[in-house]
């Protein structure tokens, strides 16, 4: 009798009808045919697999080029298909279950027919972590295969994992017409399943990123006690070598891959990578967090990386191991072969835009949201922890955004309840990348409003409950790099001085230094930031940390009113500290 997995895929051909089925080995040979087999595709069919990079600075490197109405990914045709549409909250599109089945159930009959269904059988994490998940996906797009041996470790290992489990992590994707119409991606948190059809665009079409790793996984973290969270993952060398593990959650466009791969500013500091998106956090046995990063590979933002603002991108990028990258509507300088993208100086002659014709002008030549995919074993700064199956243990997290008033450069929590609260009303302003009126600010709590797969009410909550578990709970900061000064510019240089906070930070969580308590957090005493090589006009230190009762009272205003779409989802911890801020805000 077949296993439980080999019983779905059968299912599911029954119901796409391929020409054939290709059981995904992970090997170096079998990628390498796949990518020959993209390559021809971009020759005669009309999606654009690959193009082959030979010769160019990245080695082992594969032009992709989507359809021009498949760039980014869709939040309006993405679901949370539970029973109850209260349980996936405001913060979700919601669909009943049988409808949602019905409707999409439609639209992957027959979608194969001409095709070869590929079966992914992959881990997220470390196949001996106990933290990791072993995953199905199907999917007829070379272009999706090829992305998932990258960014997940892809092999038979997860198949032996499942052995004879029947709710295995399940994921069905197709590409079927790239007709928007036609475009869903659905979430049936209940049983482990995914179904997206119409993208093949990253986070629509990966099913082990944003759709499992986060909306699933922070569902399934609920139920089973733990978090599944949209975070960097990083450890700070400090000179003695001591290392202190830090997560960050960021809104997009606040540069979190590059705070990921930081090199700080000061000798003897240096930042060791473990994730750029996503960390799967648990409560050890020692009372403490500890977080693994689910994936394996970047799947970072081309526009704006450069020597200057990643080096250590950069370097990932040009480096070579097992792995081919692949850069998804970029530009390309044809003389030279290689991809090409705003932020690295000025455009070669007879550069081609992203969808291959001559680049004109004041037009973006490269995709706003055009990406490279690149296996983390190629980052020089990978931490040596990162294949550690028990992941790092926590010291502290940073929730950023980009505000150009109200929130200060640094501010530390006073406790895990306050920071929750704090980060529960975490908001970032709107840029030209995300489309829509820019400079709006849109709440994201946790950086995860699209994210989190259920009430985020009962996020929050759950936040608060493994908090309790907690002997030794990290400390919990919030940090803005985009404050303006008066004239409109930013008032911190950002990039590599953010570095400064990172010690800061780590010297708090060391308890080497006091904090100043205000009514929203403890600030630093400007003596203990380490300024040295950086000189700020006077008064501009201060004034990143300036706390505004008139701005606070219109950020108390936009949260009351964020906090009442969910009604009484709220904990009441969270109102508690929200009464307290309103309190101390009356002093300012
Ligand atoms: O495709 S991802 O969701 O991973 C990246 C993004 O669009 O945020
Ligand atoms: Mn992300």
């Amino acid at each position: 009798m077949a296993n439980p997995v080999e019983r779905w895929v059968e299912e599911q051909a029954r119901l796409t009808k391929p020409d054939k089925v290709h059981w995904v080995q992970g090997t170096r040979e079998e990628l390498e045919l796949l990518v020959e087999e993209g390559i021809r595709q971009e020759k005669t069919g009309p999606h654009h697999t690959f193009r082959a990079l030979a010769s160019s600075p990245y080695p082992d490197a594969f032009l992709h080029r989507s359809h021009p109405n498949d760039v980014a990914r869709t939040e309006q045709l993405t679901f949370v298909c539970l029973p109850k549409k209260e349980d996936a909250g405001p913060n979700n599109n919601w669909m009943d279950p049988a409808e949602a089945k019905g409707l999409i159930g439609g639209l992957f009959d027959g979608c194969m027919k001409g095709r070869t269904l590929y079966v992914i059988p992959y881990m997220m994490g470390h196949p001996q972590s106990p933290y990791a998940k072993p995953c199905i996906q199907i999917t007829d797009s070379i272009y999706v295969v090829v992305s998932m041996c990258i960014m997940t470790r892809v092999g038979q290992e997860a198949i032996r994992r499942i052995g004879a489990q029947e709710n295995f992590v399940r994921g069905l994707h197709s590409i079927g017409e790239l007709d928007p119409a036609k475009r869903f991606i659905m979430h049936f948190p209940q049983e482990h399943l995914v179904m997206s059809i119409g993208s093949g665009y990253g986070g629509n079409a990966l099913l082990g990123k944003k759709c499992f790793s986060l909306r699933i996984a922070s569902y399934l973290g609920e139920q089973e006690g733990w978090l599944a969270e949209h975070m960097i993952i990083m450890g700070l060398e400090e000179p003695g070598g001591e290392i202190t593990y830090l997560l960050g959650a960021f809104p997009s466009a606040c540069g979190k891959t590059n705070l990921a791969m930081i090199e700080p500013v000061f000798p003897g500091y240096k930042v060791h990578t473990l994730g750029d998106d996503i960390a799967w956090i648990n409560v050890g046995p020692d009372g403490r967090l500890w977080a693994i990063n689910p994936e394996s590979g970047f799947f970072g933002v081309a526009p704006g990386t450069s020597d200057k603002t990643n080096p250590n991108m950069m370097r990932t990028l040009k480096g070579d191991k097992f792995f081919p990258t692949l850069f998804t509507n970029t530009a390309l300088d044809p003389a030279t072969n290689s991809p090409w993208w705003e932020g690295l100086g000025e455009p070669p002659q007879g550069l081609l835009d992203w969808q291959g014709g001559p680049w004109q002008a004041g037009k973006p030549a490269a995709h706003p949201n055009s990406r490279f995919t690149v296996s983390i074993y190629n980052c020089p700064n990978l931490s040596k922890e990162y294949d550690n199956p028990k992941g790092v243990p926590i010291s502290g997290i940073i929730f950023g955004g980009r505000r150009s008033n109200t929130i200060p450069l640094v501010c530390e929590a006073t406790d895990w309840e306050h920071g929750v609260f704090r980060a529960s009303t975490n908001g970032s302003e709107t840029t030209t990348a995300a489309g829509g009126p820019l400079g709006v600010v849109r709440r994201d709590p946790m950086a995860m409003l699209p994210f989190a797969g259920y009430n985020m009410g009962d996020y929050f909550a759950h936040w608060l409950a493994v908090g309790q578990r907690l002997t030794q709970p990290p400390k919990i900061f919030t940090v803005n790099w985009f404050r303006k000064d008066a004239d409109g510019g930013f008032a911190w240089p950002g990039f590599r001085d953010n570095s400064r906070v990172l010690k800061w930070i780590v010297d708090r969580i060391k308890g080497r230094v006091g904090a100043r308590s205000t009514p929203i957090g403890l600030l630093p005493e400007l003596q203990d930031l380490e300024m040295k090589g950086l000189s700020l006009p006077p008064g501009r230190l201060e004034s990143l940390f300036s706390l505004e009762r008139g701005e606070w009272e219109k950020e108390l205003a936009e949260v009351e009113e964020f906090y009442g779409k969910f009604g009484g989802r709220i904990p009441q911890a969270l109102r508690g500290q929200m009464e307290k801020l309103k309190a101390g805000v009356a002093r300012l």
